[in-house]
């Protein structure tokens, strides 16, 4: 959303009339069409910057943070200059490195996670559907299935070293829970080997015992053993430092549940009947030749996605091998549908969802909430939201509920098309061991699981 003062500079900003015959004045013209937009981006980008200003004001940048004011991230008052990019701590070895765990307290122990053996794969299940994420009124908790945490935690160099566990020592019980990937991230102009780290996750009995500050600290031992000392994670809190604020969008698909269980409401003068023809969507995908993505598209797709990737500021770069791990369909994983040209067999366009469920806590009626959370999006032979209306269509023929997107990319040029309603809660991206400006959520073209 713009505020009035930029949509009016906006459309002061329309292509004007050249004349042909004055070529002086057409060059004059030029230079105030040149500045007005440059003032324009100025204001836009001002604008956005106080927006992440008030965004990361929901941290304190004078709270004290026993663990994170140890580590290598910036403080919350930083600002960091474009000449400023690089790593914070003083390069290591890997002979620097602890060679041992760190303790754990007593009656603790470390484990690794096998998500290959389906007992511990149903430990790390039941841990994370119990404990996991909630939104803030304790509403709702995400429900990854087995299958998804699989794929999640085994993409092409994967280490099952990094997918951590604490175990009660005297029943095994598994109670604390962190991950490592291995992902090749671009931010601004530098190429760097990182980890993505994901799944924290203490149980709730165990929880304000800073358990956590010892799990990341032994994931960073273990990554930093394989000569990786950078990462990528987000989080719903405000921690030391954000690179960026995003906020969740979402579009009904199943607006009568999504009332029903209290995820969205009856707008003012709506009844359900018009809430049901608004949200109505049409049968079948509008794009013609518009499938699911095939093994064979993956060179073609992999190509338009990095092009496409280049323009952010913070990326991730997929090889052939690890598109194909990412994007290839998986039944109640990942939806990926493409677009070929017919003519030069190209893929053109690209749409991608992953679904996550939510448990519905303590509702009689519902016990689930089925998500499905927009991952990698190009269009080239389609306008974008002609495209995305399509990933929404084949979201319902899936039978999900509703339909998530972050404003990051060009996600926010379709929200208001497509009847996106803004969510509640924002998710700060974060960088370990780099310090680089923070960036508005548009040049954030990464989507973390
Ligand atoms: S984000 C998802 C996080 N998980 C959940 O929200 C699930 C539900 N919550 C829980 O399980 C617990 O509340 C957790 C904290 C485990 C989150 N990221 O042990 P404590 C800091 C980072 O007493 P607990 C995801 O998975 C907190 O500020 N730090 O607290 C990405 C405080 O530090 P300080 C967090 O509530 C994770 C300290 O922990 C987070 O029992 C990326 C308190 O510890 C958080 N989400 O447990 C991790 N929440 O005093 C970083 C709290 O300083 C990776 N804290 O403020 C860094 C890179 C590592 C690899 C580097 C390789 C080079």
């Amino acid at each position: 959303m713009t505020t009035p003062l930029i949509d009016s500079m906006l459309a002061a900003n329309q292509p004007t009339k050249s004349n042909n015959n004055n070529v002086d004045a057409s060059k004059e013209e030029d230079k105030d069409v040149n500045s007005v937009t440059k003032s324009i981006q100025e204001v836009v980008s001002l604008v956005k910057a106080d927006k992440f200003k008030k965004r990361l004001a929901e941290g304190d940048p004078e709270k004290k943070h026993a663990f994170w004011d140890t580590q290598p991230v910036p403080k919350l008052k930083d600002e960091i200059a474009d000449n400023e990019c690089g790593p914070i701590d003083a390069p290591k070895t890997i002979a620097d490195v602890r060679a041992d765990p760190y303790p754990l307290p007593e009656g603790f122990e470390w484990c690794d996670t096998n998500v290959d053996d389906e007992k511990t794969l149903m430990e790390v299940y039941n841990l994370l559907s119990e404990n996991y994420v909630e939104d803030d009124d304790n509403m709702f908790r995400f429900d990854y299935s087995g299958n998804f945490l699989k794929w999640a935690l085994k993409p092409p160099g994967f280490l099952p070293i990094w997918h951590i566990g604490v175990r009660v020592t005297k029943n095994k019980k598994l109670v604390g829970f962190i991950t490592g990937v291995p992902a090749d991230m671009h931010v601004y102009n530098d190429a760097i080997k990182m980890v993505e780290i994901n799944f924290l996750c203490v149980h709730k009995r165990l929880r304000d015992k800073r358990l956590a500050p010892v799990l990341i600290k032994e994931i960073t031992r273990r990554v930093n053993l394989q000569n990786i000392w950078q990462a990528v994670y987000t989080a719903g809190r405000v921690l030391p430092k954000p690179i960026a604020s995003c906020r969740y969008y979402h579009r009904s698909l199943n607006p009568k549940k999504l009332i029903d269980v209290g995820f969205s409401h009856l707008g003012s003068r709506m009844t359900i009947a018009r809430t049901i023809k608004l949200y109505k969507l049409p049968e079948e995908p509008q794009c013609s030749g518009i499938r699911p993505l095939e093994p064979k598209d993956v060179p073609s797709a992999c190509k338009l996605l990095n092009t496409y990737l280049s323009q952010f500021s913070v990326r991730q770069h997929f090889s052939n091998e690890e598109f194909a791990h990412w994007f290839l369909p998986r039944e109640d994983v990942m939806n990926s549908y493409v677009i070929e040209n017919p003519t030069t067999h190209e893929i053109s366009d690209l749409i991608s969802f992953y679904t996550l469920p939510s448990t519905i806590i303590g509702n009689p009626t519902y016990k689930t909430l089925k998500a499905a959370y927009s991952y990698y999006n190009v269009a080239t032979s389609v306008s974008f939201t002609v495209l995305m209306k399509d990933a929404l269509i084949f979201a319902k023929k899936c039978s999900f509920d509703v339909f998530n997107c972050l404003d990051i990319m060009h996600n926010e040029s379709i929200l208001g098309d497509l009847k996106f309603g803004k969510g509640d809660g924002n998710l700060q991206y974060y960088l370990y061991n780099w310090k680089c400006p923070a960036m508005v959520q548009e040049k954030v073209g990464l989507v973390l699981l």
